[in-house]
């Protein structure tokens, strides 16, 4: 697992001094999801992956899209598996999002770091000032799309919408 401590490092580097929409040190989120991630594979492996593979990618998930890391440095560093899976994981500029979101579905361990990514999101929404909670729509889009391939998802969408039903119109 030194590679691993080696994507953490660079995580924690590459994010260093951003904070997340609710004003938070961005790095928890990568840590959360490669953490989710980690809890899904150790009971549900993912053929075709290691554990530390899953992990590295769900750790760098957002480097190439939101920091100076280059899938290239990815590759050298992390190996090319690691490098096809944090590229699915990358929303390119120009890109439609809903081309995006199919695109991460087609590579099974992007499918399953973007719905724990999605989810981390949508867990973090009732934090975000309520001109920013628009982007919910954008994250329902991105289940509805990547559902039906993990039960979790579906249940974890449910529950959130079980939830915030009550306030649809007060
Ligand atoms: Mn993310």
């Amino acid at each position: 697992m030194v590679k691993l401590q080696e994507a953490i490092k660079l995580a924690v580097s590459a994010h260093d001094g951003q904070v997340d929409k609710a004003g938070m040190p961005y790095i928890l989120h990568p840590m959360r999801v490669m953490l989710a991630v980690a809890k899904e594979a150790k009971t549900h492996p993912l053929a075709g992956y290691t554990l530390g593979e899953l992990m590295i990618a769900a750790m760098l998930h957002d480097v190439v899209e939101d920091t100076q890391v280059t899938l290239k440095q990815i590759e050298n560093t992390f190996g090319g598996v690691v490098a096809l899976i944090v590229d699915a994981l990358s929303h390119r500029s120009g890109e439609v999002y809903r081309a995006f979101i199919l695109r991460a579905k087609e590579n099974p361990a992007a499918r399953l770091i973007k719905v724990a990514d999605v989810l981390d999101n949508l867990s973090r929404i009732d934090s975000l000032p309520p001109e920013q909670q628009g982007i919910e729509s954008r994250y329902r889009t991105a289940l509805t799309v990547l559902n039906g391939t993990r039960e979790l998802s579906l249940e974890i969408a449910n529950e959130y919408k079980m939830k915030q039903q009550p306030e649809v119109g007060a």
